[in-house]
C-alpha cells in the first residue's frame, strides 16, 4: 500500500465524496490529437495541453492531493481521462467497461495502479458503465444512463455496490450530453453545480442545486477536493457565484481537453 503524502489527510468522520487524499492523473499522450470528439472545435495543440495538465497536478496538490501520476498510453488516445475508467469508493474500486472501443485498454493499466491502494477491486463484466456516467454522494451512488453507459452495466455496478452496503440509483442522461458528470459536480455535501438543461430533467429532486449561468454549460464540470474547487478557466459568472457561495476556487486552463470532450473531473480519479 502507498501512504499518500497528503497535505490535508481526511479523517473518518470526513465525507468520502468530497473529501479525498490522493488523485491519479496519467500523462496525455502525443495520440491525444486524435481523442473522440463529438464535434470538431479545432486542432489539439499538444504542448498547450501538457501545460494544462501540469496546471491541473498542481491545483490538486494546491487542494491538498497527493498526485500520481501515470505514464502516458499512446495506443489510447483518451487514456488521460481516467476518471472514466474506475469508480473509487472507501475500501473499493470497481473497473468500469468502456463502451468506447478505443478506449478498453485504459482499464487494465488502471487496475494495477489502484491495486497499491485497494484490496477490494472488482470488474464490470457485462454491459457498458463509464464512470463520468456516476456522480457519488454522502448518501449515494447516482448513475446516469447514456451512450456510455447502458442499462446491463448499471444493473451490475448495483448489485456490487448494494453487496457492500452502497445504494444506487439510475437517471437518465440528457441525449445531448456525453456523460452525466459533462453537466453537473457535487461541490458540498448536500450540493450539485448543474446545468439548467440536467437539473431540469429532476435528477438531483432532494438535494440543493446550484444552476451554472446559460452560455457557461462547461463550467459545471468541476471537481470538490478537500476545500477547493477546481473549476476550468474562462467562465466567470460561475467563478464569482461559487465566490460568493463562499467555496474557495482554483482555476484551470481546459481548452486543450475540452476539444475532444474532457473536463475538470475526466482528469483524475480522486479518493
Ligand atoms: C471520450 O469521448 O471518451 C473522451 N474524448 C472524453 C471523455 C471525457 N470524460 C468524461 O466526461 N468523464
Amino acid at each position: 500500500m502507498i501512504t499518500p503524502m497528503a497535505i490535508e489527510i481526511p479523517t473518518a468522520a470526513d465525507s468520502h465524496a468530497t473529501r479525498f487524499s490522493t488523485a491519479i492523473t496519467r500523462l496525455p499522450a502525443a495520440s491525444a490529437i486524435n481523442g473522440l470528439r463529438t464535434q470538431n472545435t479545432g486542432a489539439v495543440d499538444i504542448n498547450l495541453m501538457a501545460k494544462q495538465h501540469n496546471d491541473y497536478q498542481e491545483a490538486l496538490r494546491l487542494a491538498g492531493a497527493f498526485v500520481l501520476e501515470l505514464p502516458a498510453l499512446p495506443e489510447c488516445p483518451d487514456a488521460q481521462f481516467v476518471e472514466d475508467t474506475a469508480l473509487c469508493l472507501p475500501g473499493l474500486a470497481v473497473m468500469m467497461r468502456p463502451w468506447a472501443k478505443t478506449r478498453k485498454d485504459e482499464v487494465a493499466p488502471m487496475r494495477g495502479a489502484l491495486s497499491q491502494f485497494f484490496d477490494d477491486i472488482v470488474d464490470i463484466v457485462a454491459g457498458f458503465v463509464e464512470a463520468g456516467d456516476i456522480l457519488v454522494t454522502p448518501s449515494e451512488v447516482l448513475v446516469g444512463l447514456s451512450a456510455r453507459t447502458d442499462q446491463a452495466g448499471a444493473d451490475q455496478l448495483q448489485s456490487i455496490l448494494k453487496a457492500r452496503g452502497y445504494g444506487m440509483r439510475v437517471m437518465k442522461t440528457p441525449p445531448d450530453i456525453l456523460h452525466f458528470k459533462t453537466d453537473c459536480s457535487l461541490i458540498d455535501d448536500h450540493c450539485i453545480l448543474a446545468t439548467e438543461r440536467l437539473t431540469f430533467s429532476g435528477c438531483f429532486d432532494g438535494y440543493q442545486t446550484l444552476l451554472v449561468p446559460p452560455g457557461e454549460e462547461p463550467a459545471a464540470n468541476v471537481i470538490r477536493f478537500n476545500n477547493h474547487i477546481i473549476m476550468p478557466a474562462g467562465y466567470p459568472k460561475t467563478r464569482s457565484m461559487l465566490r460568493v457561495e463562499g467555496f474557495e476556487v482554483l482555476t484551470v486552463g481546459n481548452s486543450e481537453c475540452a476539444k475532444i470532450d474532457g473536463g475538470m473531473s475526466c482528469l483524475s480519479l480522486r479518493f
